[in-house]
């Protein structure tokens, strides 16, 4: 029946009626018109109108090596053949999830020699939060059971990852389990402007101290943060912040994860967020770029101070997924992994990510309306205020945002509105050319958006 149906309506009819999209309001949805994209390549995506749009934020911060590699797509096809499906649950084992824990065990920091596997991020966040609970646990301290995180911050849609996050809606809608506390994020541009960055990385650091003085340590089992705060708009943390975070948590006495589903395999110019900023975890959670998102999958992975914990003293832990190390997922990554360490992405990303912010600098820099562009490697972030010189933000946050990723959307480039905050990570492929393009369409957008809403900016 589908293949009788060709034309864009039929699917955006079809689509109103049957699909429950992620994070949408579906009422405002079905008035407006979905679209309804059709293939990609490299960094462009194409619609059922045939509009070829710029990813300025590789699918969503996942597609890393670009889209339609056909080395990625060998791979899935060739285990498939092989092998479509096994689980690791019962004294079994498949080759690409051994030579995929190997891998990964090479690629992170030191100490870091365990990879455990589910099928998204959220999952993996729940992981490495049951996996902390039961640690303490294992240890005689089973009061150690609070979570502490930031506000903004945001680690899934589990109950678990909900309850993790820093996002309010989904604390209000359904996810608010008890021994969940958010503190501040490092978020200078919008909380420490009377401070120097230095200062403000300090003093937000040194809000979790105070918090866990507050709770106890004892009851406190671990800490998770985003290296760099992704789907909350960008946050990247003043230098001083992560040392006084790897400070307060060991003297402390309380596990260090690091959120890495977005930093994760270059997207910060090094292999690891964690690398960028000198972070000394116990967990990683990664998901997206593992596989450039052409199939589900993440891994948590566990350094030996947990991992000696879960394997010889926790006995059996009651924790695990149908699909945890399934074979096609492992086979994409190792091919995904290749393209990434034989093209040189990490690098490229730290090179075209100065690359980028450059030109942005020089095209919108000045503009009265951009009050900060940063970035680190190819993630970053456009900061659209009401006045410049103050740093106000516009009233009725995420109003502007909105208006300017629509005209993004329109003149054929993606990047996400987080309230007023545009926020890109293309790519790491993306040429230079691309760049330029990218610039320019987003230059053009913001122009159109300063149009529109110029009577309310100081200029
Ligand atoms: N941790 C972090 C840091 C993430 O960014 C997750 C966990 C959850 O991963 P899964 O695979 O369960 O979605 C994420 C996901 C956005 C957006 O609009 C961001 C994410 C997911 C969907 C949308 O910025 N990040």
């Amino acid at each position: 029946m589908l293949d009788e149906i060709s034309g864009t309506v039929d699917w955006q009819g079809l689509d109103s009626a049957h699909h429950l999209h992620p994070f949408t309001d579906h009422k405002s949805l079905h008035e407006g018109k979905v679209r309804v994209i059709t293939s990609g390549e490299g960094v462009f995506i194409n619609d059922s109108e045939g509009n070829r749009i710029l990813d300025g934020m590789a699918g969503l911060w996942c597609v890393d090596v670009g889209y339609s590699r056909p080395e990625l797509v060998a791979a899935a096809a060739a285990q498939m053949t092989k092998l479509p499906y096994y689980n690791a649950f019962f004294k079994t084992t498949t080759t690409p999830a051994v030579a995929l824990a190997q891998r990964l065990a090479r690629l992170a920091p030191d100490g870091f020699n365990h990879a455990f596997f589910a099928s998204s991020g959220s999952e993996a966040v729940d992981s490495a939060l049951r996996l902390a609970r039961v640690y303490w646990q294992t240890l005689g301290k089973p009061g150690k059971k609070i979570i502490i995180s930031r506000e903004y911050g945001y680690h899934g849609s589990t109950t678990l990852g909900a309850s993790a996050g820093g996002m309010v809606d989904m604390h209000r809608q359904a996810g608010d389990m008890p021994n969940f506390v958010q503190v501040l994020p490092p978020y200078w541009y919008g909380y420490g402007s009377q401070m120097s960055e230095a200062e403000f990385g300090i003093y937000a650091a040194r809000q979790l101290e105070d918090k866990i003085r507050a709770l106890g340590a004892d009851n406190v089992a671990a800490f998770i943060g985003e290296p760099i705060q992704g789907a909350g708009g960008v946050i990247i943390p003043p230098e001083t912040y992560w040392p006084e975070v790897n400070r307060i948590c060991a003297e402390n006495n309380i596990l260090l994860i690091a959120d890495e589903v977005i930093c994760g395999f270059g997207r910060t110019g090094k292999m690891f967020g964690t690398d960028t900023f000198g972070i000394k975890p116990d967990m990683m959670t990664t998901a997206k770029g593992i596989t450039s998102g052409y199939i589900p999958l993440s891994a948590l992975l566990v350094n030996d101070r947990v991992a000696d914990v879960l394997i010889n003293d926790v006995g059996e832990f009651y924790h695990g997924f149908t699909y945890s190390g399934h074979p096609v997922a492992c086979a994409v990554a190792l091919a995904n992994l290749d393209i990434i360490e034989n093209e040189n992405l990490v690098q490229r990303s730290h090179d075209l990510g100065i690359l980028l912010r450059q030109k942005l600098n020089d095209a919108i820099g000045d503009h009265p309306m951009v009050g900060q562009i940063r970035g680190v490697g190819l993630i970053g972030a456009i900061e659209l205020v009401a006045d410049k010189r103050t740093r106000r933000f516009f009233d009725n946050r995420g109003r502007v945002g909105t208006i300017c990723r629509d005209y993004c959307f329109a003149g054929n480039v993606i990047l996400r509105a987080v309230r007023d905050t545009m926020v890109f990570s293309p790519p790491l492929v993306i040429s230079e050319s691309e760049i330029d393009l990218m610039v320019e369409r987003v230059t053009h957008a913001v122009h159109q958006t300063f149009e529109r809403v110029k009577h309310e900016v100081t200029v």
